[in-house]
């Protein structure tokens, strides 16, 4: 398959882009942007994220992919404030990203080489951060969050989330998977999910993130509930940077 040596190639190009999609508080607050992954292929088209990620973890290129998404990011939030727009990015990373030697530090000559505040940048991470040495991937995460960089729990209830691995993780945001959002106005058992999710979060004094919001009613229930901020393709799905940065402006 020569997909991975395509992938290698784009990025080594430039070719690999990123989109950026806003989480949004109910007052209309724009309380940061998602980058998000997107690659066209010359020949096959557009890649799926899933797809390449995938082929990316198993080759051992992700480094290399995640290293490229935080420069691409970082260099747009930079842009961004040099043009008056101050909105924090998160970027996903996978768990061996967290596992890599060296990485909180290379996250921070990033950031220091980009002239971007830590408070700008939120890294995206799951709980499988903590299958293969939940001690050391703490150890990372702290000296991240030590630095100033902010740090949110991705795709919240679809892994084998616990109290004990939440209190484990020094996260201050939690996003509630979309799978438990999509049915939330009309599946009384996601309802009650997401309630008893938000308590909990809040307890821990961390802010929530609905994912996947595509209707008012979602919305309206989300907000009733008590959650954060919601993102989906209600608000806007994931743009490119310079609709992005029409976006904000028009947002104020
Ligand atoms: O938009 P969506 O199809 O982009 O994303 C699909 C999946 O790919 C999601 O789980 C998302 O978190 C992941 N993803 C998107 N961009 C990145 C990225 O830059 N790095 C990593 N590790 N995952 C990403
Ligand atoms: O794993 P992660 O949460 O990063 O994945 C985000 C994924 O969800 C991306 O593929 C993104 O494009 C997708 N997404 C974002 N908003 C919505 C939405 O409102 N509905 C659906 N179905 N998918 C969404
Ligand atoms: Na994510
Ligand atoms: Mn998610």
């Amino acid at each position: 398959l020569g997909l991975l040596g395509d992938l290698r190639r784009a990025l080594d190009a430039g070719d690999v882009e990123l989109h950026y999609q806003p989480k949004v508080r109910f007052d209309g607050h724009v309380a940061g942007l998602e980058a998000l992954v997107r690659w066209v292929h010359p020949d096959r088209g557009r890649v799926p994220p899933d797809e390449f990620i995938a082929i990316a973890e198993s080759s051992g290129l992700m480094p290399h992919l995640t290293e490229y998404v935080l420069d691409t990011a970082l260099a747009q939030v930079a842009k961004w404030r040099s043009q008056g727009l101050f909105v924090p990015v998160a970027v996903n990373v996978s768990p061996r990203d967290v596992h890599t030697p060296g990485f909180a530090g290379s996250v921070a000559a990033r950031l220091a080489r980009h002239g971007v505040p830590p408070g700008s940048l939120q890294l995206e991470i799951t709980e499988h951060v903590l299958l293969e040495d939940p001690q050391r991937a703490a150890d990372t995460l702290a000296g991240l969050t030590d630095h100033g960089v902010k740090m949110s729990l991705d795709d919240f209830g679809t892994g084998y989330s616990s109290l004990v691995h939440l209190r484990r993780l020094p996260v201050s945001e939690l996003k509630i998977d979309r799978s438990f959002v999509a049915r939330l106005a009309v599946d009384n058992e996601d309802a009650e999910i997401v309630r008893c999710t938000v308590d909990l979060a809040h307890s821990l004094g961390l802010l929530v993130v609905a994912e996947g919001v595509e209707d008012d009613e979602t919305w309206e229930r989300l907000r009733d509930l008590g959650c954060d901020a919601v993102q989906g393709w209600l608000v806007a799905a994931a743009m490119p940077p310079q609709e992005t940065t029409a976006w904000l402006r028009a947002r104020g």
